[in-house]
């Protein structure tokens, strides 16, 4: 039996094998600092309500995929408390983004920035990981640099990636080309992703969208819930 979501520029997946043990939900980044309030994001002085926007949409994808067996992976973008895998251009960079000098590993209102173990590096409360579930530290912006995820979804034989999370522009767009270089077979949910500008989110979008899906496809959590539950 086939089975294909509604998608754009083709029904996804591209061969109709669509399956729980064969599929994986990926979930990237619905941490406290790029949704939550207090958070890098929110003291970047960002609007919130872009990332916190796929939040609800999340939850209804998220809630059918595991009643229905589906493999569910979150990522959280962190680093180690002693900083070591911690770029020095991407510690300075971040010390320039509109935050009065305060960047990734120094401390906030969540506690230090994008680090291990402090509350605002937790994935937000509405979408946390059940036990069981796989959890993905990493400490770039996509989540196959230096983390064993590849190896994971080999292990599982999962084929396909839903992709959800934030931000659309960077975590979500670098892990859609990690994973679609590797030969995953890709589709972004539009409402169930954000981005800190929605200029940045509906182009990110788009460049999936050329070349007969160059990265994949984009599709949205009402589609994937009507086929799911067809
Ligand atoms: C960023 C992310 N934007 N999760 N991280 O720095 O997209």
């Amino acid at each position: 039996m086939t089975r294909y979501i509604e998608a754009r520029p083709y029904p996804w997946p591209y061969n109709g094998d669509l399956r729980p043990d064969n599929t994986a939900l990926v979930i990237i980044d619905m941490q406290t600092d790029f949704c939550g309030y207090g958070g890098y994001v929110d003291k970047m002085g960002y609007d919130l309500s872009l990332t916190r926007a796929p939040i609800e949409p999340i939850k209804r994808v998220l809630g059918l995929m595991r009643e229905l067996g589906f493999t569910i992976i979150h990522t959280r973008e962190g680093h180690r408390p002693d900083l070591s895998d911690l770029p020095a251009n991407k510690r300075w960079r971040s010390r320039q983004a509109g935050t009065n000098g305060v960047g990734i590993g120094d401390i906030g209102p969540c506690g230090r920035i994008l680090v291990r173990g402090e509350p605002g590096w937790e994935i937000i409360d509405e979408l946390a990981p059940l036990p069981g579930e796989i959890i993905i530290d990493k400490p770039g912006k996509g989540s196959f640099c230096a983390t064993d995820l590849e190896l994971i979804l080999h292990t599982r034989g999962i084929a396909n990636l839903v992709l959800t999370g934030i931000t659309t522009d960077v975590c979500v767009h670098t892990t859609m080309r990690e994973a679609n270089d590797r030969g995953f077979e890709c589709t972004l949910l539009a409402d169930c992703c954000g981005a800190t500008d929605k200029g940045n989110h509906d182009a990110a979008l788009n460049m999936v969208l050329m070349q007969g899906g160059v990265f994949g496809t984009v599709s949205g959590s009402a589609a994937l819930v009507a086929a799911l539950e067809r």
